[in-house]
């Protein structure tokens, strides 16, 4: 079964269960004509849409009494002929209603796909019909005012945008083709200021796209170090559990641990890893190397330091400059002499002993996740994964536009990418304004029926 149909289909729209009333939708090509079957008293297909309150019947019997919103072409949802049938919400004439809809001539509704005829028809751009999606699926304010602005067109404004400056970028470099080189007597110019402006804007709605990922799945926090310096009580202490084996002996943990915790009221996903050692053994630095990669990926790193962590250092100082942000912990405090803390390089002294410090480490943590998750105010966020695979795309493009190829390349480079944003906004970017079943499916087999 395939969405480019116009068949007449239909679903229920409202949740499925007893309520006040319940509601279904049919669209497509003679609808109106369909849902006279059930009508005593006919409808027409009003100039752009129209209500009327009707008994509904069905082969003698008597359904329910219902109030039909009709829509002509061109409007409603669908943009097409379209009737929302309300009826009493109860589960017996709901099922009743869906066996006849489908005896009568409509066919159910695939996912989304009153959310694909208003695409088709003109009603919504492919930004707009993932926002559909995001807005329903928003579990917070922050979410629920993004998807709302840009089903209103905002995200879709932000990306003509920069198409519109790449549009101008890819023209100076078209103009300098057309003359060859002898005509061409002063320095070919290039359009940085178009350029720079694209990648910033490209750069800020991808960026912004990983904060929203994280508000969704929570900050990744990797507890990072050399072995036996309490990473294991650091992680069960965090997480209110003794999740994690610990014990005196160097190496115990030998993977990377991970679990969903609350830290400071937000919930985060947390990793102990294996210690960091000098070893021969295989297996232990098979788990270094995981702690390491687990590092990498993290968002923050709470990095245990000691006095012979030196070696160690290092590897935590380039995660820093690479813009990783670290926060540095020191074990053990109970065990030191007062006089002795002597704070290392700006190091919090914990004990998960006494609990000592760790309300200072917890508050230090809270700050820098608000740090991780800020989002400029009035930022646009992306509402879905294809929309950011197709930015990455189109940013691998600027940076290489970046490097200065010679013109024709540059010509070459511009028109992918402006073809890439086009299919941003459309869902594609062939002339015939066909979107593949590729897409389709990608987007709308997320959607719920009856969306
Ligand atoms: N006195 C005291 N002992 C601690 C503290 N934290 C951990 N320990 C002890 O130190 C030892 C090592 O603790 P772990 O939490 O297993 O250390 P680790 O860093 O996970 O070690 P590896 O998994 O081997 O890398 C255990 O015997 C703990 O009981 C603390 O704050 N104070
Ligand atoms: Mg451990």
């Amino acid at each position: 079964m395939s969405y480019l149909n116009d068949d007449p289909i239909y679903a229920l729209c409202t949740v499925y269960g007893v309520s006040a009333i319940a509601v279904f939708r049919v669209s497509g090509k003679g609808s109106v004509q369909l849902v006279n079957k059930l009508l005593s008293r006919r409808i027409s297909k009003p100039k752009d849409k129209a209500l009327a309150f009707r008994k509904l019947q069905y082969d003698g019997k008597p359904i329910d009494e219902a109030l039909l919103t009709i829509f002509s072409d061109g409007h409603g949802y669908t943009r097409e002929e379209c009737v929302e049938i309300s009826i009493h919400g109860s589960v017996f004439i709901i099922d009743l209603l869906d066996r006849i809809l489908g005896r009568i001539g409509f066919r159910k509704a695939l996912r989304g796909e009153f959310t694909y005829r208003a695409l088709r028809n003109g009603g919504l751009t492919m930004m707009q019909a993932e926002s559909v999606l995001s807005l329903i699926s928003s579990k917070n304010e922050d979410q629920q005012r993004n998807a709302l602005e840009s089903m209103a067109g905002a995200l879709d404004e932000s990306v003509s945008e920069i198409r519109a400056k790449l549009v101008s970028a890819a023209s100076v470099f078209e103009l300098q083709l057309d003359y060859s080189d002898d005509e061409y007597d002063e320095e070919p110019s290039f359009p940085s200021e178009e350029i720079s402006f694209a990648r910033d804007r490209v750069s800020a709605l991808i960026a912004g796209y990983e904060v929203s990922k994280r508000r969704f799945d929570g900050v990744r926090i990797v507890i990072f170090g050399k072995t036996n310096e309490g990473k294991s009580s650091l992680f069960n202490f965090l997480l209110k559990d003794s999740r994690s084996i610990v014990s005196p002996q160097r190496g115990t943990t030998r993977d990377y641990v991970g679990e969903e915790a609350v830290v400071a009221g937000q919930r985060v996903m947390l990793y102990d890893t294996a210690g960091l050692n000098e070893s021969d053994d295989v297996i232990e630095n098979e788990g270094i190397r995981r702690s390491l990669a687990k590092a990498e990926e993290s968002d923050l790193i709470v990095y245990f330091v000691s006095d012979d962590s030196a070696e160690y250092d290092k590897i935590i100082s380039r995660f820093e400059s690479d813009g990783k942000p670290v926060i540095r912990v020191r074990g053990k405090s109970d065990l030191r002499k007062h006089g002795e803390e002597g704070r290392v390089s700006g190091a919090i002294d914990i004990s998960c002993k006494t609990g000592e410090g760790v309300d200072e480490l917890i508050a230090e943590i809270s700050k820098r996740i608000s740090g991780i998750l800020k989002t400029d105010e009035g930022d646009m966020l992306l509402t879905s994964s294809r929309q950011e695979n197709i930015l990455r795309r189109v940013l691998a493009g600027i940076e290489r536009l970046e490097k200065r190829p010679p013109v024709e390349i540059c010509a070459m480079i511009a028109s992918e990418a402006i073809c890439d944003l086009t299919e941003l906004i459309r869902g594609t970017a062939s002339s015939s304004g066909e979107i593949s079943e590729e897409v389709l499916d990608e987007v709308f087999s997320r959607f719920c029926v009856g969306k």
